[in-house]
């Protein structure tokens, strides 16, 4: 594994270097410099999760038999596609969210030389999606299900986004809208397809399967993704900052995250008083508030419950499909993610 991980972080040069020497720019070299600080600064480092379980499921899928060196490069450079995905996306949701640390970091738009530069520099990782694809999937016969697959998942995960962020401003933060159902539609488009699907599909992809055949591996992929979002949300709030390398800005933004959902079906009367006064606030003193509150009624007893019924239910739902091959691919999904502390 750790040697694994080493050949993907070498991929990683590998990919960067023929992106910066692309002849189509003639970059300066501050230009070139800029590129360079900003791609080391924003995709390589997070946990890799998702980059490094396209080559994992790839490996799954094969049953065990060795793969080759292309292989193994073809399956890397596919996860860094997905780990640049990420990168656009989180650049561009740290702005919105005004958060201010990322992966044990200040969020890139926070240094002072980028700013909102940050916007273009998103714009920049996205497109740089499609040139690694050209320049090491052209001749694939699965290369156009490819560029439809990445084009597919970033429109539903910015659907997913936009939904997350026009439900703060709807109807001057009404809190009655906040309902279960609401968040399973945000949490699936913003986070499930991207972070759970579009790994296993690329690696289906690679291993010349067609992903039409495997509706029923997205829909339990989707599930996981969805219970992730839930961890996401819970570790905003009760997550140890220095573990996820962020500070949570969720009771802040006035977002629909689980936990309000969760806190709003729970509350009495006078509880839900203090949920509509304090939620959505800036000031330290109405968050605290809103944090005292979700201890009051023991938030984290009912996610406790949550996810280990949800490790139940999926579990079974893997187990319940007919490939062995399959099934490896989404226990090793699910061991990894199951009471994650980041
Ligand atoms: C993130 O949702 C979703 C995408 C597509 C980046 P979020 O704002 O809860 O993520 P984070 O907690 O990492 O800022
Ligand atoms: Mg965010
Ligand atoms: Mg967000
Ligand atoms: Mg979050």
């Amino acid at each position: 594994m750790a040697d694994l991980k080493a050949k993907f972080l070498q991929v990683y040069a590998v990919l960067k270097s023929e992106l910066l020497e692309d002849p189509a720019f003639e970059f300066a070299d501050d230009s070139l410099q800029w590129v360079d600080r900003m791609l080391d600064y924003n995709v390589p480092g997070g946990k890799l999760n998702r980059g490094l379980s396209v080559i994992d499921s790839y490996k799954l899928l094969k049953e065990g038999k060795e793969l080759t060196e292309e292989e193994i490069f073809l399956a890397s450079a596919l996860g860094w596609c997905i780990e640049w995905l990420q990168a656009y996306f989180l650049v561009l949701d740290d702005i919105m969210d005004s958060s201010h640390t990322r992966r044990g970091q200040p969020c890139w738009f926070r240094l002072p030389k980028v700013g909102l530069i940050a916007v273009n520099d998103g714009v920049l990782l996205r497109n740089h999606i499609p040139r690694i694809l050209k320049n090491h999937f052209r001749g694939k016969p699965y290369y156009v299900d490819l560029l439809d697959l990445f084009n597919e998942v970033e429109f539903q995960t910015a659907s997913g986004q936009m939904i997350d962020l026009i439900t703060t401003l709807q109807g001057e933060k009404d809190l009655s809208k906040y309902t279960l159902s609401l968040h399973r539609r945000i949490v699936q488009y913003k986070t499930a397809y991207y972070s759970f699907y579009l790994p296993v599909a690329c690696a289906l992809l690679m291993a010349g399967e067609d992903l039409e055949k495997h509706v029923d591996v997205k829909h339990v992929l989707v599930e996981m993704g969805t219970y992730f979002q839930v961890q996401d949300d819970y570790l905003d709030c009760f997550g140890n900052p220095e573990t996820i390398g962020k500070i949570g800005t969720d009771i802040e933004d006035f977002k629909c995250s689980w936990l309000v959902v969760k806190a709003l079906e729970i509350c009495n009367g006078e509880q839900k008083k203090v949920l509509e006064e304090n939620y959505g606030k800036p000031d330290p003193s109405n968050v605290a508030k809103v944090k005292a509150l979700y201890h009051e009624i023991n938030l984290q007893g009912v996610f406790a419950e949550y996810e280990s019924k949800s490790y139940e239910k999926l579990t079974t739902a893997i187990e319940a499909h007919p490939s062995k091959a399959v099934q490896a691919v989404l226990k090793s999904f699910l061991g990894k993610i199951y009471k994650r502390q980041k």
